[in-house]
């Protein structure tokens, strides 16, 4: 049955079933005198369950009125199943056996970290990526990560539109894949980060997505969209909410320099920036300044971090049909 077909259904189900239930129910009650010409039996079919008694007949109405709540509630039922079906897009629902991204692999009952194949709605060929099963709830597609200077972030445009590094360690996942991630719903982001004294913090926003109103997000820039934060790392993200992706060989920023040439990274600069997680390797405090895997309201612009890992989820709760 096609889904357009299914509100006709429905009503056609209320008209047929439900109502001439609480039609007989009303009558019996308000009309006792009405003659009638049979009393049907508890086993009887709809069409004869509508005929007239003379007395109001207390076990009749209630199995009537039973019939008739029976009849509401799976009507209820159907008309929530309608409303989850036409409406899942908004709650993410995935309709088929192909994961959209580390969300929907959890929803399935996957819990180990390690590489999944995902395919987005408008990435159908589909890629790989990273998932973490076990951070706050799991369920996170990785779209960045820097443990050991191993992999050089100091790249141009087009590798940071196609991606680069090894997905299980250095990586950068692609703005490309991030954006066909994150105009399938609603996403957030989460932003964990360590030290050289392995201390460890957290950044996490409530929204998150780059080009979602792009009609060419690779002309346009990849913009990002953030918001609503939370955490116990401090917000270095909100001020680049709204900004393009800037590259050493492409230049979206709000200064009269190259703010990803000045700053060793590649990110969505302002004039420059508050986080430069893709800047250089610097481990640690660096004596220059702001060009290293910085989180300046964590340990500021002369701190290159030891571990920086972005990750999206889809924030509405996951409904499976089948
Ligand atoms: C940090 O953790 C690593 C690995 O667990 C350990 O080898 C190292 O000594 C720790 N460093 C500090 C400063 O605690
Ligand atoms: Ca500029």
């Amino acid at each position: 049955m096609s889904p357009f077909s299914r509100p006709a259904f429905i009503l056609t189900y209320l008209y047929t079933i439900l109502f001439p239930g609480f039609i007989c129910a009303a009558l019996r009650l308000f009309c006792p005198t009405v003659p009638s010409i049979t009393r049907p039996s508890a086993s009887s079919s709809i069409s004869s369950f509508c005929v007239l008694p003379v007395n109001i007949d207390i076990p009749y109405l209630l199995s009537t009125l039973s019939f008739s709540i029976a009849s509401l509630l799976e009507t209820v039922h159907s008309a929530v199943l309608e409303l989850i079906y036409f409406t899942s897009p908004y709650f993410h629902l995935s309709p088929g056996s192909r994961p959209r991204d580390c969300g929907d692999l959890y929803a399935s009952g996957q819990r180990e970290d390690g590489i999944y194949s995902v395919f987005p709605l408008h990435h159908p060929a589909g890629f790989q990526v990273y998932c973490d099963m076990t951070t706050d709830g799991g369920g996170w597609t990785v779209i960045q990560r820097r443990e050991d200077g191993s992999v050089n972030f100091f790249r141009g445009w087009e590798s940071y539109r196609e991606g680069f590094g090894k997905i299980t360690g250095e990586h950068w996942l692609g703005l490309k894949q991030i954006h066909a991630l994150s105009i399938q719903g609603n996403y957030e982001l989460r932003i964990d980060l360590e030290d050289f004294e392995n201390s460890t913090a957290y950044a996490q926003y409530g929204t998150f997505g780059v080009g979602l109103f792009s009609v060419d997000p690779d002309d346009d820039g990849y913009p990002l969209t953030v918001g609503d934060y939370s955490g116990n790392a401090g917000d270095s993200l909100m001020k680049h909410n709204g900004m393009k992706f800037t590259t050493k060989d492409r230049d979206n920023d709000h200064s009269e320099n190259n703010c990803a040439s000045f700053y060793h990274g590649a990110w969505w600069y302002r004039n420059c920036h508050t986080s430069n997680l893709n800047g250089q390797y610097l481990r640690g405090q660096h004596t220059s300044y702001a060009d290293g895997i910085e989180w300046s309201t964590w340990t500021g612009w002369q701190y290159s971090l030891k571990f920086s890992e972005m990750k999206i989820r889809p924030t509405a709760r996951q409904i499976y049909l089948s």
